[in-house]
């Protein structure tokens, strides 16, 4: 039998109009720069560095119905799709570096296209879920998951830049871990719709082997389906990951957050992920911006077969003869 090596594509998306700190542009960068593909190249499969896209400025982008940048923040998706489209479509296993979260709906959109019955787990202290009616801040990249959603078609209006998007995911086919910041209009259609979340506190109660037993069974328990592993760095604690826009306390531990994407890894069904808001200049200093880009690999790596208990390579070193 011939064994297949497994083929990673990396793709850097270097964006930030989807909310207003600069900065989180520079994530792909700072996560290459950490070793990245390094560090990828250590496991079993092959790396295709795709390099970053390019995203053009669009002029005179003024708010619409509140949300800010819409057609920058389109056009950008819609690049993102169609780069994710073509990796997959080639056969390799897509990692995007953010950039920041609004980029989710390209990467997302882009996978379903090649895998329409893909479903997504999205790890984030927030849950990306407002409208743009509900979203206190009209920043996109706290609304990506309500523009996926056919079941809040008629709740998301028309916005200029997203003529290329038609919602193709149904509320059964995501769930949520790590949430602890979530808006009254978001908690809102969580429990409308009764999307599958586990909050830290569900964490606290649960522990964190339990919400992956039940998320995987919830997912692909019935079926195997593709997974797109939607990582956002703010999900771990602050203290782990000081570097992001929007930090709130109370976060995943390392060991919760690897435990996470290692049982992702074994269910041999990732197919996508995102790794998202990292944003070097909102580290206090050069440590936070070091611990918290280390970490953002780590993640990655771990999803990608890295294990805790066999590193690759074993130098047991020279026996003594006397
Ligand atoms: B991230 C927020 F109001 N919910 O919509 C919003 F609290 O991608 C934050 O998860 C969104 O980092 C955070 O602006 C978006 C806010
Ligand atoms: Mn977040
Ligand atoms: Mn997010
Ligand atoms: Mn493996």
């Amino acid at each position: 039998e011939q064994s297949r090596l497994q083929s990673v594509a990396v793709l850097g998306a270097p964006f930030s109009g989807g909310q207003k700190r600069s900065g989180v542009e520079h994530g792909p960068k700072v996560i290459r720069d950490a070793g990245l593909i390094e560090r990828l190249s250590a496991l079993d499969s092959s790396i295709h560095d795709f390099g970053d896209l390019t995203f053009s400025k669009i002029e005179n982008d003024e708010t619409y119905m509140e949300v800010n940048t819409p057609r920058t923040v389109g056009a950008a998706s819609k690049k993102l799709s169609g780069a994710v489209s073509r990796a997959i479509g080639a056969g390799h296993t897509l990692v995007m570096l953010g950039g920041d979260h609004s980029l989710a709906m390209g990467s997302v959109q882009g996978h379903a296209q090649q895998c329409p019955d893909l479903c997504v787990i999205w790890v984030d202290a927030h849950a990306d879920i407002n409208t743009p009616m509900t979203s206190p801040s009209g920043n996109m990249h706290g609304q990506p998951v309500s523009f996926m959603l056919k079941e809040l078609q008629d709740k998301v209006p028309d916005l200029p830049g997203f003529g290329w998007m038609k919602p193709f995911l149904t509320s059964r086919d995501i769930v949520y871990i790590g949430l602890r910041d979530v808006d009254p209009g978001e908690h809102h259609i969580l429990k409308n719709l009764g999307i599958q979340y586990y909050s830290m506190r569900d964490i606290d109660r649960l522990g964190i082997q339990r919400v992956m037993e039940v998320t995987l069974d919830n997912l692909i328990g019935r079926q195997q389906r593709p997974i797109h592993l939607s990582f956002d760095i703010d999900a771990f604690d602050p203290a782990l990951a000081p570097a992001t826009g929007t930090p709130v306390n109370g976060g995943l531990t390392y060991r919760e957050g690897i435990y996470i994407t290692e049982e992702i890894h074994n269910t041999g069904l990732l197919s996508a992920m995102d790794l998202v808001e990292v944003n070097p200049v909102l580290g206090a200093t050069p440590e936070a911006i070091e611990a918290t880009a280390a970490l953002a690999v780590d993640v990655i790596a771990s999803s990608l077969g890295q294990t805790r208990e066999d590193s690759s390579i074993h130098d047991f070193g020279d026996l003594t003869f006397s």
